[in-house]
């Protein structure tokens, strides 16, 4: 997969990432200079596209296979956090390198773990950030997402993979299970008989058995699939902020209760665009055949 550097080279022409700061780039003009950045050390960040509206963290801890030890989750939390805040930000990706998105849970870090201090400590908690994101956040998975990869994958809104991804809840392998939605999103995703198969066997799947099962949307070969994604973000940042969060919130309704209840909660919500500008915005645009100015109103 081509790195976010690389990727913003092609996007802005040239490469501003520096180390999880955003660094002046004196000629293009084109990337925000965040002068508070914070450095951080287990993750990426970068804002891309030609309207500087996408938000792109990228997982480092290469040597570990992006492993999601509890320092990068904190991080992960604080830069989904601020794009989160950020009125210039319409959708988020989140992506790791060629050879894994996170192989999973630090699973060193967590070996001398006891029941009571994961209970007391509430281990993995920050993992609620990204969950709790308004913004649409796009997987882009190469390589392998297993364990609490796949389910970092799964807490997102939509999951591009590359051709070489690989999938898979091993946990039984070492001994314990999915903790963070691996047993509840899974089988929403691909139904039940394909998740017990996946979570008892520990058996990886590929990109494209994952894409057949629905798990996935789209697969890319590794080296289009970042530009693909931030493709995706800028298509999703064309139109107003505002009801396309409303939009995130009703899909994922569907996930959190029973069909006449979901429905009833889109209805409401769907009464609640008439009380948007950009609403009012957006049909007077198709009337007057023109593009819609939405304003996040
Ligand atoms: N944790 C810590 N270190 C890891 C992990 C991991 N999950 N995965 C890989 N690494 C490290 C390896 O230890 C190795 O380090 P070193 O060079 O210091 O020995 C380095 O990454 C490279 O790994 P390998 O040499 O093993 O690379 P291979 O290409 O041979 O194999 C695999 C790649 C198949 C991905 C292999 O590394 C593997 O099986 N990894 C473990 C996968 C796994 O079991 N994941 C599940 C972990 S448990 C979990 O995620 C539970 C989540 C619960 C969340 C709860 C929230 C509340």
């Amino acid at each position: 997969m081509a790195s976010v550097g690389s990727v913003t080279r092609v996007l802005l022409g040239k490469n501003v990432l520096n180390g999880g700061r955003f660094v002046a780039a004196s000629n293009t003009g084109l990337v925000k200079f965040y002068s508070a950045a914070p450095a951080y050390e287990n993750i990426k960040t970068e804002v891309v596209g030609a309207k500087k509206n996408v938000g792109v963290i990228q997982l480092h801890r290469p040597k570990a296979l992006n492993a999601l030890c509890k320092p990068l989750f904190q991080e992960l939390g604080q830069a989904v956090r601020a794009f989160d805040a950020d009125d210039s930000i319409a959708a988020i990706v989140l992506t790791g390198n060629e050879k894994a998105f996170a192989a999973g849970a630090d699973i060193k870090e967590m070996q001398n773990n006891t029941f009571s201090d994961n209970t007391k400590g509430g281990f993995l908690r920050e993992w609620e950030d990204v969950s709790n994101c308004g913004k649409p956040i796009i997987a882009a998975v190469n390589g392998f997402a297993l364990g609490g990869g796949c389910e970092l994958a799964m807490l997102c809104d939509i999951i591009y993979a590359g051709e070489k991804a690989k999938f898979g809840q091993p946990e039984i392998n070492i001994g314990t299970i999915p903790g963070a939605g691996g047993t509840q999103r899974l089988p929403r995703y691909v139904g039940k008989s394909k998740a017990m198969e996946i979570v008892l066997t520990g058996n990886f799947i590929d990109a494209h058995e994952a894409e057949k099962m629905g798990l996935v949307s789209r697969v890319f070969p590794v080296e289009k699939l970042l530009e693909e994604t931030i493709k995706l973000a800028e298509r999703i940042g064309a139109h107003s902020p505002l009801v396309v969060k409303m939009a995130k919130k009703a899909v994922n309704q569907a996930y959190e209760t029973t069909l006449r209840s979901g429905l009833e909660f889109e209805k409401q919500v769907f009464y609640g665009t008439f009380a948007t500008e950009d609403r009012k915005e957006g049909m007077t645009a198709f009337v007057e055949k023109r593009p819609p100015n939405f304003k996040n109103n």
